[in-house]
């Protein structure tokens, strides 16, 4: 071994002791060019979805069934853009810059989650997204709110917080539908049919397969694994689904006393990969969405950066 690779060794040896000591990684501490890396990767396509979550609840917006509802919805998709904000900030500290990250979106090479690539038919379709597909973004992200690179665990922590919203009032829809005229309860269990399967397939691929998994695992970033978090979900969903008198669409679903889980069927990863690669019913749609938003907002940019520009020049002079 030569000096430079003892010397590296040496360094990566403190940095894995201080995450097995419970401390954060700051931006500016040394840390493996993969860890860097993967941090950019999961965080710029965590920031991603966040952008792109906002588009199929946002189209209901204005179509919301009363005003209390407008302005829930209202409030649920402006958070979702800070959450975008804060993980985007969090991504720059790293070294990846705004424009890479967003030009990598809207040129299509970024991935972002999957469950965003589905249309919104009904407005019970907020209800159940409001539920599920928060209720297991939040089950990922409260693990990753203990996640060793300091800035990522701190904007989950704010992150969790709002979430914690954004699924007790899709909750309370889906009660208060599931309850409802026999069309509110056929509505929502129309839309719990459709969205059951793309908010389980959120949780990553299978532990056996999942190709980040064990160095996310290594070094601190995820500290349980996909399989783990989705079994979890699927355990604490089940039974309130039913207790409702609403079902899932899933013919194999059924409890296992010996492991206490609920164990679900076949996952369509096939249909996973078509969406996440460009496939799915409204990826088009929701890039073409976000390409407009960017160009929409260039005036805002140039005016700000030629404001920044001659604040510059007249401190220059002065
Ligand atoms: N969708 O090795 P694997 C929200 C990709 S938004 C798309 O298992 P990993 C909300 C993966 O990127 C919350 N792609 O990956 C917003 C990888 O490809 P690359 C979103 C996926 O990283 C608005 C490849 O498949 N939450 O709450 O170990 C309104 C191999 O996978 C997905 C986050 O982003 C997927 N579902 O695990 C409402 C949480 N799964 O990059 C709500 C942060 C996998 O190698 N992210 N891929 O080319 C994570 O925790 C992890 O990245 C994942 C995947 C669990 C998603």
């Amino acid at each position: 071994m030569d000096d430079k690779e003892s010397l590296y060794e040496e360094k990566l040896r403190e940095f894995e002791e201080r995450i097995a000591r419970g401390e954060k990684i700051e931006p500016g501490d040394w840390m493996p060019e993969e860890y860097r890396q993967q941090l950019i990767r999961m965080i710029s396509q965590h920031a991603h979805s966040e952008i792109v979550g906002m588009l199929p609840e946002g189209a209901w917006i204005t179509r919301a069934p009363n005003l209390r509802r407008k302005m829930i919805l209202l409030a649920k998709v402006q958070d979702e853009a800070g959450h975008g904000q804060y993980l985007y900030h969090a991504a720059e500290t790293l070294g990846a810059t705004r424009e890479e990250m967003i030009d990598a979106l809207l040129t299509g090479q970024a991935k972002y989650s999957n469950v965003f690539n589905y249309p919104t038919l009904t407005w019970a379709d907020n209800a159940v997204i409001g539920w599920l597909v928060d209720g297991a973004a939040i089950k990922n992200q409260t693990m990753l709110a203990q996640a060793s690179y300091g800035p990522y665990s701190r904007a989950m922590v704010r992150i969790c917080a709002e979430e914690g919203f954004h699924m007790k009032q899709g909750k309370e829809m889906v009660i208060k539908y599931s309850q409802g005229t026999p069309a509110q309860k056929a509505m929502v269990q129309d839309a719990i049919n459709r969205w059951w399967w793309p908010t389980l397939m959120m949780f990553g691929l299978p532990d056996k397969t999942s190709t980040n998994s064990p160095t996310l695992l290594k070094w601190g970033v995820k500290t349980r694994s996909n399989d783990e978090l989705r079994q979890e979900f699927v355990n604490e969903l089940v039974p309130e689904l039913h207790a409702l008198g609403l079902s899932l669409p899933d013919p194999d679903l059924h409890y296992d006393e010996a492991s206490g889980n609920w164990v679900y069927g076949q996952i369509n990863w096939d249909e996973f990969w078509q969406v996440v690669r460009g496939n799915g019913p409204c990826n088009t749609e929701r890039l073409a969405a976000r390409r407009q938003a960017h160009e929409d907002g260039r005036w805002v940019r140039e005016a700000v950066s030629a404001y920044a520009e001659k604040q510059k020049a007249g401190n220059g002079q002065g």
